[in-house]
This record gives structure tokens, sequence and C-alpha cells, in this order.
């Protein structure tokens, strides 16, 4: 794990960035430029991230961005992959950077394309759970039972589950993380600028605007959601899983604060029913048995 110590004191996500105040993804960003330096290049389609940077000719990031049609976050990005190596530039990260409806749902299929080529990048999911930029309609990564513009009365399907399906095409390294654990996250993208192929990074970046929270809660969001199991940190590294930072001691349903507690603190799981609680209660436990067994190799 990387220490506080070795961290640059520069800043690459500049002042006057559009993010709403306590914004996640912003500080994901931030976070992510102190674990991959300034030789990086973003490719960004349609989502907050697009606002968070400022209005052209302005920009908030030290860095080259793109800005890309939707559904083409990981072809651009193969596409610059290649450019890079027919040049022999070898030092400059190329980073597919999207949000969760633009990597669940609308970008799925390049990424897919991607990892399937080999290709040799970094794909961030920065994961707010909804199309923030659009005013939060629901994503395929909503949990359910929560408030969106589309799910006026709770969205009724669980949260899709993009670390599996990137599981499923074999790529060197899979990995989730949150803001609220910046060690871990910086730790994590370390280690995949080091690997060769394509690598896949979720990070679960709370929204005080669509999940409607006060805004200085947004790392407390992001611890919650750690310490009640709704969000896993993890890595599967060459196919092997496991669980990382505070995750590792929560494989024991007692040591996982109930998920009420994170449920509460939220807008849009306001109007929740015991019953519904209980539904993602049970589909935590599910997933943490899952968790479990791939520990345990079995
Ligand atoms: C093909 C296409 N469909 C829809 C849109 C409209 N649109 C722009 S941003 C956005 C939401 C993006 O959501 P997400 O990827 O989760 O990122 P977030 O805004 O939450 O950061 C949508 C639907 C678009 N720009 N292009
Ligand atoms: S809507 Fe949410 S994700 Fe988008 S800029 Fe605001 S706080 Fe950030
Ligand atoms: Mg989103």
């Amino acid at each position: 794990m990387v220490a506080l110590k070795e961290l640059p004191q520069e800043e690459y996500i500049l002042l006057g960035h559009a993010a709403c105040a306590g914004c996640g993804p912003a500080t994901s960003i931030r976070l992510v430029y102190k674990a991959l330096g300034p030789r990086t290049i973003f490719v960004v389609p349609a989502c907050c991230t697009t606002v968070i940077q400022g209005p052209y000719p302005y920009t908030a990031f030290a860095s080259p961005l793109l800005n890309v049609a939707f559904e083409t976050t990981a072809a651009v990005a193969s596409g610059i992959v290649a450019a890079f190596k027919r040049r022999g530039i070898k030092d400059v990260n190329v980073i597919g950077w999207a949000g969760d409806g633009g990597t669940a749902d609308i970008g799925i299929q390049a990424l897919s394309g991607a990892a399937e080529r080999e290709t040799d990048f970094i794909y961030i999911c920065y994961d707010n759970e909804a199309y923030g930029n659009t005013g939060f309609q629901r994503s395929g990564a909503s949990p359910y039972g929560s408030w969106t513009t589309t799910t006026p009365s709770g969205k009724k399907e669980h949260k899709k589950n993009v670390p599996a399906i990137m599981a499923a095409h074999s790529i060197p390294y899979i990995a989730t993380a949150c803001p609220s654990y910046p060690l871990d996250l910086i730790s994590k993208l370390r280690k995949a600028k080091e690997m060769k192929g394509t690598k896949y990074v979720q990070i679960l970046a709370p929204c005080p605007t669509g999940w409607r929270y006060s805004t200085e809660k947004t790392i407390e969001m992001g611890r919650l959601a750690v310490q009640t199991g709704m969000w896993a940190l993890y890595e599967i590294e060459h196919g092997k899983f496991q669980l990382s930072g505070p995750s590792v001691g929560l494989v024991d349903k007692a040591k996982r604060k109930p998920v009420e507690e994170y449920l509460q603190m939220q807008g849009r799981f306001g109007h929740l029913t015991k019953e519904d609680i209980a539904t993602i209660q049970g589909w935590i436990d599910e997933m943490w048995e899952k968790y479990k067994k791939q520990q345990l190799n079995v």
C-alpha cells in the first residue's frame, strides 16, 4: 500500500473546476491524477466530467482530455493506444474515464471489444449510480430501491455487476475502489499502471446532488457504503479474487454495519419500506457469500 508521504504535492485537477460541492467523482479525479501523474490522457464521453472539466476554452485538467461520443470511450482509447504504439510512445497513461451509464449501459460494447483485444489501457468507471449529467435518471448500476427521476417510486432491479462481467473477459486486473479510502484507490491504480493489457477499475463515487445528502458528508457516505458491505473493495488479479482494505475484515456478517445506517442518510432511499430495506440487506448478504467463496477459491 502506498504511503501518504509518497504522494505528490502537486494538484492536477486545477482551481475553477465546475463540479457541485462535495462531488465524489471530482475527488476521485484528483486521486487518480495523484496516482498516475500528469503524463496521462483521459478519454471522456458525455457525463458529469464534461461539466467538471470546465467550459471550452478553459480546462481544469492539467493534461489532455478528449471528449468523445457516449458509446465510444474504449474504442477511442484503443485508437490512441495503437497510435502511441506506432509512434513508440511508451510513457503516457491512456485512461478511459466514464460514468456508470457510459459503462454499464451505453459503452459496454466498446469496452468488451477493447478487453477482448487485450488493449493495453486502464478503463475507470466512476460510479455515482445514475445518469448524473442529465438530471439523475436510472442506470444499470443504480441500486435496488433507489429513487431516480425515471424510478420515482424506487428502482425495482438490483445493480448490474460490471466487475463480474469484466472478470468474464479474463483481463489481468480488476479492482473496486472508493475515494473515502484514498490510499487503497491510489495503490490499485499504481498497480494497474504497471500491468500490461486491459485493466478495469470501478470507483464508487458518492454524488450529494443525486443521492440527496448534505455536501460535507461525501467521504462519510463512501465509508458507510464500504462498512455496510453495500460496496466491497477487492481486486481480481490474473483471475485471483482478493478482498482489500477494510473489506477484508467484513466477511463475517456480524462485522458489517446494517445497511439501514447507509440508506437512511440519503434522500434517494427516503421512501423505502422495512421490506425494501430487508431486500437490500438480503442482496448484500448474498453478494458477500459469493465474495467469501471467491476469497476461498471454491
Ligand atoms: C448517445 C447519447 N445518448 C444520450 C446522451 C445524453 N447524456 C449525456 S450525459 C448522460 C448521462 C451520463 O451518465 P453517466 O455515464 O452515469 O455519467 P454521470 O453523468 O453520472 O457522470 C446522458 C444520458 C448523449 N450525450 N449521447
Ligand atoms: S451531479 Fe453529482 S457527480 Fe455530477 S457534478 Fe454534481 S455531485 Fe458530481
Ligand atoms: Mg453516473
